[in-house]
């Protein structure tokens, strides 16, 4: 046992996002996002042919889920902003809904209130309808602009009490799953008849350089403008699985984790903590890939304060594919003896594995020389969906999970002295997991979608006192 704790400002508590779980898509003026367009198709793109309109109706519940917060012991909340609700068309000529405003404005007065810190991303997924219909929302460079007015109306109206930002959540995803694949909203996509024409082999690349030039620039802003006087932080939050050789005496393997890694990570982390993008992206993608000009370059290096990871898995990686996004290479769970990695989790793309988020954090600390930001990690339970609330609170699958996780964090900090700054775990509440709808659940609290009810899991219990043992803050 390890007789350490984690230092006492350490932010330990739960992840959500706005579209995930407000519902009420039309209340208090709220303008329409690419989300609620893209859950309106025919036929439904979502696994259930579900969409956020009723969510786990947090928009309506959000005093009784922060005291539900509170009561699971933990100092801190990251949540998401919905651009939408704070400028319903979403650009920089646009009105900014007041409504909206003090929405997010009660909510974080009383999380300040009762003691947990609040931890704002701007942009998770949910981007204004109007200004994809007005100029191609992320494929056109004019949404730096307007990413920069809404990030700076969100500092005016919460920076006072506000003091961890993150500008974006998973570039790779909103990149690629949207623009890639289609499977997420805007829905664009050469290769799937379904989805909206687009074009995959440059669409992903121009939206990932936009995003990474709108977070640059909203930092930059922060930095000059709001930081002086508000004294917070801001960065970006990365999706990364840890990628391993297959077989770690083959060379071919070696390399072949490092351009995964190069390709999910590097694409963003590299320009942006050490001034490029990584030279296996530049010699494959020639020209596909956007060019920053230097003056770009010098505010997009450097703009991050610190690491933003989300992480859930790692993956087994062998030469040879044909996804680009993933760097070519091929990835799985099997063991060159057969075993698998872990337990599996309801979605196929997800087995426990704690050793790899140890040597994540380690790699990121080595490769990055920022503090980690811990922002997402979690485990949806197999076929959880298919059970009563009373069965589904025996968790078992989700606190062993915690269990490994949480120690391969404690591990990470005080044996090899990576620095880490907070550990959140996804998620509070089960919500709509965006393509996959309502029928994968991560919360570690059960939510019955008839009547909204709320039942606490037994992972909420454990984390509970993982939070007391690592972090020591309870005051229960
Ligand atoms: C994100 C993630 C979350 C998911 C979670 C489980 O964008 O941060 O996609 O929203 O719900 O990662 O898959």
């Amino acid at each position: 046992e390890l007789n350490v704790k984690l230092p006492k400002d350490f932010l330990f508590g739960y992840a959500t996002a706005s579209y995930q779980i407000e519902g009420s898509t039309t209340a208090a003026n709220r303008g329409p996002s690419i989300w609620d367009t893209f859950t309106l198709k025919h036929p439904s793109p979502i696994a259930d042919g579900s969409s956020g309109d009723d969510a786990a109706d947090y928009f309506q519940r959000w005093k009784s889920d922060v005291a539900l917060l509170k009561s699971y012991g933990v100092n801190a909340y990251r949540f998401s902003i919905s651009w939408s609700r704070i400028i319903p068309k979403g650009g920089r000529g646009d009105e900014v809904s007041l409504e909206g405003v003090r929405f997010y404005r009660e909510v974080i007065e009383e999380l300040v209130r009762v003691g947990i810190t609040p931890c704002a991303t701007l942009y998770h997924m949910d981007l204004p309808q109007a200004l994809h219909d007005r100029y191609g929302g992320w494929l056109n460079r004019e949404i730096v602009d307007d990413f920069v007015h809404y990030a700076k109306t969100c500092f005016d109206a919460f920076g006072d009490l506000v003091k961890h930002w993150i500008t974006h959540n998973e570039p790779w995803c909103i990149s690629v799953l949207g623009y890639g694949n289609g499977v997420f909203a805007p829905g664009r996509s050469s290769n799937r008849t379904r989805s909206l024409a687009g074009d995959s082999k440059t669409e992903p690349w121009i939206v990932g350089h936009n995003l990474i030039l709108s977070h640059a620039y909203a930092a930059k802003l922060y930095h000059e403008e709001s930081q002086p006087t508000q004294g917070g932080v801001i960065g970006i939050t990365l999706d990364c699985v840890w990628y391993m050789p297959y077989d770690n005496q083959s060379t071919e393997c070696i390399e072949a984790a490092q351009t995964a890694l190069d390709t999910r990570l590097g694409w963003f982390a590299d320009p942006i903590y050490k001034g490029h993008y990584p030279a296996s992206l530049l010699s494959s993608l020639g020209d596909r890939l956007p060019k920053f000009t230097s003056e770009e370059i010098a505010i997009v290096h450097g703009s991050s304060d610190f690491f933003g990871l989300n992480t859930y898995t790692s993956n087994l990686v062998q030469p040879g594919g044909n996804d680009e996004f993933n760097g070519k290479v091929t990835t799985g769970f099997v063991r060159p003896d057969g075993t698998q990695l872990g337990t599996q989790a309801h979605v196929p793309w997800l087995q426990s594995y704690a050793p790899g988020f140890r040597a994540l954090l380690n790699y990121l600390w080595k490769t990055y020389k920022k503090p980690v930001y811990v922002t997402e990690n979690g485990f949806a339970v197999k076929d959880e969906n298919k059970l009563t609330a009373t069965e589904a609170v025996k968790d078992t699958a989700r606190v062993e999970y915690y269990r490994g996780y949480t120690l391969a964090l404690l591990e990470a900090v005080s044996i090899d002295e990576v620095d880490i700054k907070s550990y959140f775990a996804w998620s509070l509440l089960d919500n709509f997991e965006w393509a996959e709808g309502y029928q994968v659940r991560f919360g570690v609290t059960h939510v019955n979608y008839e009547t909204q009810e709320r039942t606490p899991k037994e992972s909420s219990r454990f984390l509970k006192q993982a939070c007391i043992i690592l972090v020591g803050v309870c005051e229960y």
